[in-house]
């Protein structure tokens, strides 16, 4: 009972900005976190991702450490404008041989790739020329961006997961403005949220209509924390169950049922587009797994509209909207991020999404914890980090037994990287990056890891 199932997938995740560095290299054009982290007060002490892990120059190093713990997939992002330094048309060749050579080099190791297309760094052009996730051409530059994607590496790529959380582009990048592009808007969200969901369908729909013979699986990733109503009383049941679909279900009820949820357009009105037949039919199915993040969980009650925010993002969303007053349980551990630590609503939402979504194969591509970690004597003591993966990969093991089709688990991070607007000082990672020397050390989180991969078990 304690095992996992034998093709259980242990994967940890990183994405492009937060660990590559080398921003204005080989021909790499600018992106929107290159813009937005160099705006003074943006971020964390003025920080960006300039040289961040340097991991562009060390991918090999890496690699390595990734083979030391028996690690067997690895999440990374592309950054589009690497590769298509405005976005759009040109080729930058020497971006592409980049990641040739850390794909070749992850299979090499017998570690399998899979790859994001798009972890929120927007090539600029795109953002002055079009209006980023505002303008309407949008998902067909993004369908044919991952054209090329498919066409260069998907001989060797086979996991391809096309956005990584829509709602955190949406809501922080244009709703609350704390990450980029920055801006601040009840209505843009919206907008922005529906050319995600589109440029999702096109890229789906050129992945399996012109690369089929490639054999390949595609689908979405989403975030969404559990929201436990906060008394018995129908009204924050609702309240509860409301916040998740103005959470999850915006993104994913049109990925598998073919449009918003109903509560969202009741409450939104014309602020929510509208999504025509064809492009109904186009999303329909378009994920061959449901790719989740989860982080944290906190309570739900039903209010008008009243802000109490739980953590240093503020991942409520536009609370107004909901109507849902969110809170925490005083008797809550909480991370560097205030987000608390509740393995059992992990569990509560994998069956929530089982049901809603007919039983879907899931994988958690990110599931993780910050802590102010410290080297002493040489080594890494992340005890509260290490009892945080035992406890949410415990609950993991017991959804699956309860029937949840849970695929794989990608922790959060590789290693300690630049957290957005929140710098260096959030610490994810299971390996310790030192930022003076980019010296990386392996805590004591990793070593568990290890064994848990190696003994196929969190028990033990
Ligand atoms: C995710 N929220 O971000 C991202 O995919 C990672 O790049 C990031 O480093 C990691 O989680 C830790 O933050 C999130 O407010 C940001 O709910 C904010 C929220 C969730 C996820």
């Amino acid at each position: 009972m304690k095992k996992f199932p034998n093709d259980f997938i242990w994967g940890i995740a990183t994405s492009s900005y937060q660990i590559e560095g080398a921003t204005a290299i080989d021909g790499k054009g600018p992106s929107i976190w290159d813009a937005f982290s160099r705006i003074p007060g943006k971020t964390h002490n003025g920080e960006t991702g300039e040289v961040a892990c340097d991991h562009y120059h060390r991918f090999k190093e890496d690699i390595q450490l990734m083979k030391n713990i028996g690690i067997k997939a690895y999440r990374f992002s592309i950054a589009w404008s690497r590769i298509m330094p405005t976005g759009k048309e040109t080729i930058n060749e020497e971006g592409i041989s980049f990641y040739n050579n850390l794909i070749d080099t992850l299979i090499e190791a017998d570690i399998t790739p899979w790859v994001t297309l798009y972890h929120w760094d927007l090539p600029l052009a795109l953002q002055l020329e079009d209006d980023g996730w505002l303008g309407d051409s949008m998902p067909d530059y993004f369908a044919a961006y991952a054209d090329v994607c498919f066409e260069r590496f998907g001989d060797r790529v086979k996991n391809w997961i096309t956005l990584n959380e829509p709602w955190v582009v949406a809501i922080l990048g244009y709703g609350q403005g704390v990450l980029a592009p920055g801006r601040i808007s009840s209505s843009e969200p919206y907008l922005a949220g529906h050319y995600l969901i589109l440029a999702h369908g096109k890229a789906v729909n050129i992945y399996r209509s012109k690369y089929k013979h490639q054999n390949g699986l595609i689908g979405i990733t989403n975030n969404c924390d559990w929201r436990e109503p906060l008394t018995n009383s129908k009204e924050d049941k609702d309240a509860a169950e409301r916040a998740l679909e103005f959470f999850l279900a915006w993104f994913a009820d049109p990925i598998y049922k073919g449009d918003y949820p109903m509560v969202m357009k009741e409450r939104l009105g014309n602020r929510l587009p509208v999504f025509s037949e064809d492009e109904k039919e186009m999303i329909t199915g378009s994920s061959d797994f449901f790719g989740l993040n989860h982080y944290t969980t906190m309570y739900a009650s039903n209010s008008n509209g009243i802000i109490k925010e739980g953590s240093v993002y503020g991942n409520g969303g536009i609370s107004k909207d909901q109507g849902v007053d969110l809170s925490l349980d005083k008797n809550w551990n909480l991370t560097l991020m205030q987000w608390a630590v509740v393995p059992w609503g992990c569990k509560k939402l994998l069956h929530w999404i089982n049901e809603r979504y007919n039983h879907p194969n899931i994988y958690i591509t990110e599931n993780g914890c910050a802590y102010a970690d410290e080297i002493i004597d040489g080594q890494v003591n992340d005890q509260e980090r290490l009892d945080f993966y035992q406890s949410y990969l415990k609950v993991c093991n017991e959804a699956i037994n309860e029937g949840v089709k849970l695929k794989g688990y990608f922790a959060w991070s590789f290693m300690d990287n630049f957290e957005w607007a929140l710098g260096y000082e959030k610490r994810f990672g299971l390996h310790y990056v030192d930022f003076k020397t980019l010296e990386r050390l392996p805590k004591k989180s990793a070593y568990w890891y290890k064994d848990a991969i190696s003994k196929n078990s969190v028990d033990f």
